[in-house]
C-alpha cells in the first residue's frame, strides 16, 4: 500500500508524541514518586471532632520510627497549628476537614494536598534537613482564608 511520505512522517510523529506523553507520566510515577493523594478513606464530615481516628491530633511516633501527623483543617486554622517532626524519617500526614474544602501546602516542599470534607487526605514525605516551614491553605475557604496558616518545625532526629 502506498502511503504518502508526509502522511507517514506525521503518523510516526503522532505516535512519538503519544509515547512521550505516557513516558512523562511514567517518569513522574516511577522516577519521582509523584502520586495523587488517595481519596479512598471517607469520614462523616459532621462528626470529625468525635471520630476516633482524629480524636488525638498531633504527632505520634510509630514502632518503626516513622511518624504520623493527624490534623484537622477548619475555617480558618490548622489543628494543630504547630507541628514538630524529626528530620530523615518518614512522616505520614492524615488530614481531614471540619467544614469546607481547604488546602494543605508545606511551602518549599512538594507536599500540597486538597483537604475535602468527607475524606481523609493522606501523604508521606521525608524531610532531609532540619528547618522551619510555613503551612498555608491554598483553596479559598472564606473571609479569613488569607490568615489561615500553620508552622512545621523539622528537628534534628535524636
Ligand atoms: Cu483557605
Amino acid at each position: 500500500m502506498h502511503v504518502n511520505p508526509y502522511e507517514r512522517f506525521w503518523m510516526w510523529a503522532a505516535a512519538a508524541i503519544i509515547v512521550l506523553f505516557f513516558g512523562t507520566i511514567g517518569v513522574g510515577l516511577l522516577g519521582q514518586g509523584i502520586r495523587p493523594p488517595s481519596h479512598v478513606e471517607t469520614i462523616d464530615p459532621q462528626a470529625v471532632w468525635s471520630d476516633a481516628r482524629f480524636a488525638e491530633r498531633g504527632v505520634a511516633t510509630n514502632p518503626d520510627g516513622s511518624v504520623t501527623v493527624t490534623g484537622i483543617t477548619l475555617m480558618f486554622a490548622f489543628q494543630p497549628a504547630e507541628i514538630r517532626v524529626p528530620a530523615g524519617r518518614r512522616v505520614t500526614f492524615r488530614l481531614t476537614s471540619a467544614d469546607v474544602t481547604h488546602g494543605f501546602q508545606i511551602v518549599g516542599t512538594n507536599a500540597n494536598v486538597m483537604v475535602v470534607p468527607g475524606y481523609v487526605s493522606q501523604f508521606t514525605i521525608v524531610f532531609a534537613e532540619p528547618g522551619e516551614y510555613l503551612i498555608v491553605c491554598n483553596e479559598y475557604c472564606g473571609l479569613g482564608h488569607h490568615a489561615m496558616m500553620g508552622k512545621l518545625i523539622v528537628e534534628a532526629a535524636p
